[in-house]
């Protein structure tokens, strides 16, 4: 049912003459990534954007993936592009909306019913365009997509950062904006910036404590939030191909974590295997028969550094397992250094929870092997100091695993299964805690710990760890613990010490499931109605953004001088935000309250310069809106770092913020903003930032003669009545501005449809 072999077959019958034809081109053996790429620029862009230099390109992606909480917007946008069905394949995914609180079972049907509505919408519109269905309890959307989608030498969008997750079995898999998703299922090109190569050559094998998470964490110690940015990263090497295909799909997961477009491993026998293993051998059959094409050449992996632009090399027998965090993904501690750490750090040394499961550690492998820590704290008489749950990333793996026994074992230990589903991982959690005030530590096998994450809480320090790790240490109840040398005392008083996890990577029975949660859309869908009620908090059908007004802008009022990190968490909180994710007045009302203001270092609490009065930022702007006068959004590195949302772009361009200028932007929202037709400009000297005052009114010139590469000017009317300008950059290409101009990529394509 799921995967769609004719597709895949076209894909590979043009593979090897497009890998081919680039070769010749450039003179040059290959990397995987060039090849997938270059086998998936669309038809216009096929001829001439082989060789790397050039700038913006053109791709025709096989796939798109849409989880819940990004598809409202997504399909609210494709609903008014005028097409009758998607152009590619597409599915949405219900994952994003369950909480946490009592267990799977319950969860699940609380959320069915509190969803009703958005999960009615959904599958409504599925149903009626062609996209596939996968409910509420079926799983998150990486992993369904590994499972059922992702093949070798494929090209996907998805609208969640995590969507590289699927690189893990050999595919180009990159997280974009729901109107960039908008795109692709109109048939029209998808367009990125070419990336830049970065290396990753793995050596040795991985044994003991050590897992495919740790290669990742230690990737973020090494590259930084920052370090992949405008880069796909390349997995090779032995050391590569002893890593299952899942594990391959953790560190791909987690690549969303330094920034990077997405990474890819090379297909290999243990890919073939899980194809096989997910009942899919026709796939790696096909892949087989191409299976020089779907890694790198050998020259490159042989001399990496003439052919990428960074490489790393790791030695997987000697990486120590890694702890990261807290409130942030990149401060990687080997194991050894780390009790050490929090000592130093003053961070809670009391564990209070351990989280495992989530869409990047939720594989066969990650559960037995942390089944087998949690069956020593059985057997040794060891009692769980901390709470401890378990998130399934699909009902496939949940029932699995529950055949296999190990959610007894899990049980068993005092753990509690949720719902397969993002739940804590994206703050759908109510954490129960008798005082929110107190610095409390939580670890997690997931991938984000930024300050409030997981349960809202400023105070919580949350740290990322594999699964086997964090269940060791839920077990033992204290950060300074290492599970690989310290002996903890049981209940018998005795002095016991755990033996190094044992997994198994699939299934000896094989994978099973009852029913999946897949619901295919109808064969033709023009009579499925799609109904939105213009009554409902929760979804609210678009109106097309404003034009452009052809003159410079001038007069903006600075809503926010944003100090420090400010991710999409910061601009547009999820937790209890994701059911307003369809409404984008009411999600507006979100809009940068977690950022914080650079004048007096508190979060949503900006100064009303028609006022002179302090009160929260989304009453600030409404204010401004409603005096018909613009604003502006100032920032510091990375901005918007983290999830794809676009809603952290829409909210400030719904509310009438007219620029965002920052010292750098993370990619995805950069393209957001880029697509809703927002101007988002970037210091051409980051010691500008310095210069810009609280009260200042501020215009932004050159617009009428907006061209790319060419630099705006910001110019500061200071309260003291003096005036300062500096000049700004921009990363719009040609067609950007187009969009810009037209007040929006979908009000351009509305009007290709339409005539
Ligand atoms: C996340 O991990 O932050 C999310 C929630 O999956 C997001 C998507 C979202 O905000 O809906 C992501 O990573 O893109
Ligand atoms: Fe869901 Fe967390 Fe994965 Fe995002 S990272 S898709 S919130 S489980």
């Amino acid at each position: 049912m799921a995967f769609d072999l004719d597709m895949i077959k076209k894909v590979y019958d043009r593979y090897s003459t497009r890998v081919e034809a680039a070769r010749k081109a450039t003179g040059k053996p290959l990397t995987l990534t060039e090849k997938i790429l270059y086998a998936h620029l669309s038809e216009g862009d096929a001829q001439t954007a082989f060789g790397r230099g050039v700038d913006y390109v053109d791709f025709a992606p096989d796939r798109v993936a849409m989880q819940d909480a990004t598809a409202q917007m997504a399909l609210l946008q494709f609903m008014q592009a005028g097409r009758p069905q998607v152009a590619v394949p597409s599915t949405v995914h219900c994952d994003h909306l369950i909480q946490a609180k009592i267990g799977a079972v319950e969860d699940l049907s609380t959320a069915v019913d509190v969803n009703r509505e958005v999960y009615d919408f959904l599958a409504s519109v599925s149903d009626k365009y062609g996209i596939g269905f996968w409910k509420a309890g079926a799983g998150i959307i990486h992993q369904v997509v590994l499972e059922n989608y992702a093949f070798p030498g494929g090209m996907m969008i998805g609208t969640d950062s995590h969507t590289p997750n699927a690189g893990g079995l050999g595919m180009i898999a990159i997280g974009v904006g729901g109107a960039d998703a908008c795109d692709v299922m109109a048939g029209l090109p998808w367009e990125l910036k070419f990336p830049k190569l970065i290396g990753v050559k793995l050596t040795g094998k991985l044994s003991g404590w050590t897992s495919a998470k740790d290669v990742i964490l230690r990737v973020a110690g090494i590259l930084t939030v920052k370090g992949g940015t405008g880069a796909i990263v390349e997995y090779f090497g032995e050391g590569a191909r002893s890593l299952s295909a899942t594990g391959k799909g953790t560190i791909c997961n987690m690549g969303a974590e330094i920034g990077a477009t997405t990474s890819i491993f090379g297909y290999d026998e243990k890919a073939a295997a899980y194809l096989k293993g997910t009942k899919r051998a026709d796939i790696a059959e096909l892949a087989d028969a191409i299976a020089e094409h779907l890694t790198g050449d050998d020259e490159v992996y042989a001399n990496p550094e003439q052919y990428f632009d960074q490489v790393i090399e790791i030695n997987l027998s000697e990486l120590e397992p890694h702890v990261n965090g807290p409130f942030t993904p990149d401060l990687a501690w080997p194991i050894s250094k780390f009790a050490t750490a929090v000592k130093e750090n003053n961070w809670p040394t009391k564990l209070e929870v351990g989280l495992i499961g989530s869409c990047t550690n939720s594989s066969y492998e990650d559960i037995t092997r942390s089944a087998s820590i949690a069956k020593q704290a059985i057997d040794k008489k060891l009692k769980t100091q901390a709470e401890f749950t378990i998130t399934p990333g699909s009902e496939l793996v949940r029932y699995t695993v529950d055949r296999d026994g190990y959610l007894d074992t899990f049980a068993q230990m005092g753990g509690v299964v949720l719902a397969n589903a993002c739940g804590p991982c994206i703050g759908q959690w109510a954490r129960h805690t008798d005082d929110p005030t107190r610095k409390n530590s939580i670890i997690t096998s997931f991938n984000r710990n930024f300050a409030k994450r997981q349960d809202g809480n400023p105070n919580t320090h949350a740290f990322v760890a594999s699964p086997e790790i964090v269940t060791a240490f839920a077990i033992a109840g204290d950060l300074t613990f290492n599970p690989l040398t310290d002996t903890l005392t049981n209940e018998a008083g005795e002095q016991v010490k755990f033996d190094e996890p044992q997994g198994i990577e699939m299934p000896v029975k094989g994978y099973a499931v009852e029913d999946a949660g897949y619901q295919a859309p109808a064969e033709d869908g023009s009579k499925v109605e799609v109904i939105v009620s213009p009554t409902s908090s929760r979804l609210q059908l678009l109106e097309p953004f404003k034009a452009w007004e052809g003159t410079d802008i001038t007069g903006l009022k600075l809503l926010i001088k944003a100090k420090g990190k400010c991710t999409t968490d910061h601009i547009s909180m999820a937790g209890p935000w994701l059911k307003f994710r369809g409404h984008l007045d009411n999600i507006s009302n979100n809009m940068l309250i977690g950022a914080i203001n650079y004048f007096n270092l508190t979060a949503d609490n900006v100064k009303n310069e028609l006022t002179g009065e302090y009160g929260p930022v989304p009453a600030t702007q409404r204010a401004y809106k409603a005096a018909g006068i613009g604003s502006i959004v100032v920032g510091d590195e990375n901005y918007g770092e983290g999830s794809s949302r676009e809603h952290a772009a829409m909210e400030p361009r719904h509310l009438g913020v007219r620029a965002i200028l920052v010292k750098s932007f993370a990619r995805i929202h950069e393209t957001n903003l880029k697509k809703q037709g927002m101007l988002g400009i970037t210091f051409a000297d980051n010691n500008d930032y310095d210069k810009i005052q609280e009260d200042d009114t501020i215009d932004i010139t050159g617009l009428t003669t907006f061209a790319p590469g060419k630099q705006l000017t910001v110019v500061l009317h200071h309260k003291d009545g003096s005036t300062e300008s500096f000049p700004v950059n921009h990363t719009y290409n040609a067609q950007q501005i187009e969009w810009f101009k037209a007040g929006g990529a979908l009000n351009i394509i509305r009007k290709q449809m339409a005539s």
